[in-house]
């Protein structure tokens, strides 16, 4: 990590600033894989499963045999935890279920709100080296309490062409029956156009690598809605000395072991406790089977020693995916926090909580999104629709109002509209 001691305002902001990756023009290839996807469907994407995967895929859909193939395979502890973890994001997330208020604006002016579940989501889980099925929990549990009447879930196969087992056992408690074996920027374009199989999504959510980023940003020119715009996963953990070393190292490396290009930050304000922490590091990535991809990951990453006096401005500039406050400060801290995707307080908090159980959702904001972009939650799936009725004495009590204001917008057929009504509500107003 580099160390900064007390940096100036130019040195923070260099130390703060996360690693670009290698641009890579990728607009080429997801055109060919979307324009493909759309003249030959299934057809296509078996042909880049082969081509990406390795793999001939016999059939799209996971079937009721590999469903129950997977529950055995899957040992009894590690679905009792996914259970656990399920009914905690489930609560969470049914939390903010609310319902809001009819409001009679001016009387006999009516309006409300109504949550209605987008019709068709895709979620989009990767394959490669850690298995997510926890994001299956995260995007299909408040799928489920949202309701929305088709999601459906795709997933890159191994090279046996099968999905690993947790992935199917989270998707079932997450009450997803529909799997798809198809990863990358093929899934984001059948997910986008639709195929014979795979049906056509209103909203598609989840994370993945250059490739699935670039089709979801391609995906929205098309009129389709995406999560967040997704970037490598960070944390900024801000604790002092009376925390235990041990702790700090585990949760820097818990996000560095995420990806070579995951982006870890150290503030504290005491510089001979940075020095424990980092040795702490060294000490724990020995031992962590993922220490290559972490070691890359801390070359870029940062440890400051601060005056804490200074840590909401440091935190808010840098706008954490992640954020952990530990010690003396952490209330004033989470008062101050403006920007954030999530807020991990105390010494017993790891992030890891948040990843997995607690209940909150680990679709974040990253690459400093958090500044004006949330977290996926139940949100993510409805739309708010808002609806009106005027009665008589609402047209007469703010049908002028209306007309005043469309004659000094100059549209006179927004003022018409109001009045054809009024003239004829007046006058069966007056003659009963
Ligand atoms: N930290 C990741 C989520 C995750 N961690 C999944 C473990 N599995 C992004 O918030
Ligand atoms: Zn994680």
């Amino acid at each position: 990590m580099k160390t900064l001691i007390n940096p100036s305002q130019n040195a923070l902001i260099e130390g703060l600033t996360r690693p670009k990756l290698e641009p890579l023009d990728l607009d080429p290839l997801i055109l060919k894989v979307f324009s493909e996807v759309r003249r030959n469907g299934d057809k296509a994407l078996n042909a880049w499963t082969l081509q990406f995967d390795g793999v001939t895929i016999q059939s799209l859909a996971v079937s009721e045999n590999e469903f129950a193939e997977a529950e055995k395979l899957v040992s009894e502890e590690l679905k009792t935890a996914i259970r656990t973890a399920a009914r905690n994001i489930e609560r969470f997330h049914r939390s903010q279920e609310n319902r809001e208020q009819e409001v009679e604006t001016t009387p006999g002016v009516i309006c409300w709100r109504k949550s209605v579940p987008v019709q068709t989501v895709g979620l989009y889980v990767p394959g490669g080296t850690a298995p997510l099925f926890s994001t299956v929990l995260m995007l299909g549990i408040p799928a489920k309490i949202a309701g929305n009447p088709v999601r459906y879930l795709c997933t890159p196969p191994d090279k046996q062409g099968k999905i690993h087992p947790a992935i199917l056992v989270a998707a079932k408690i997450a009450g997803i029956t529909l799997v798809y074996k198809v990863g990358g920027a093929q899934a984001i374009a059948a997910m986008s156009l639709g195929t014979e199989t795979i049906p056509k999504a209103d909203k598609l959510f989840g994370p993945g690598n250059q490739y699935v980023t670039a089709a979801k940003i391609y995906a929205q020119n098309l009129g389709i809605a995406i999560d967040l715009p997704a970037g490598p996963s960070e944390v900024l953990v801000a604790s002092d000395g009376s925390i235990s070393a041990s702790f700090v190292a585990a949760d820097l490396l818990a996000q560095a072991e995420h990806g070579a290009d995951s982006h870890v930050v150290f503030l504290t304000d005491d510089e001979s406790y940075l020095n424990s922490v980092l040795s702490e590091v060294e000490r724990q990535l020995e031992k962590l089977p993922r220490n290559n991809i972490a070691r890359t990951a801390l070359k870029s990453s940062t440890a400051i020693v601060s005056k804490s006096e200074n840590w909401p401005e440091i935190i808010n500039y840098y706008a954490p995916e992640h954020v952990i406050v530990m010690g003396e400060y952490e209330e004033f801290l989470v008062d101050e926090i403006t920007n954030a995707g999530s807020v991990f307080i105390g010494k017993n908090t790891a992030e890891s909580f948040g990843d997995y159980a607690s209940g909150t959702n680990h679709t974040l904001p990253t690459s400093g999104f958090a500044r004006a972009f949330s977290g996926v939650s139940l949100d993510s799936f409805v739309k708010k629709i808002s609806y009106q009725r005027v009665s008589d004495q609402g047209l007469l009590k703010l049908g002028q109002t209306v007309i005043t204001m469309a004659e000094a917008e100059n549209l006179q057929g927004h003022a018409n509209a109001v009045k054809v009504r009024l003239e004829a509500g007046i006058s069966g107003f007056q003659s009963p």
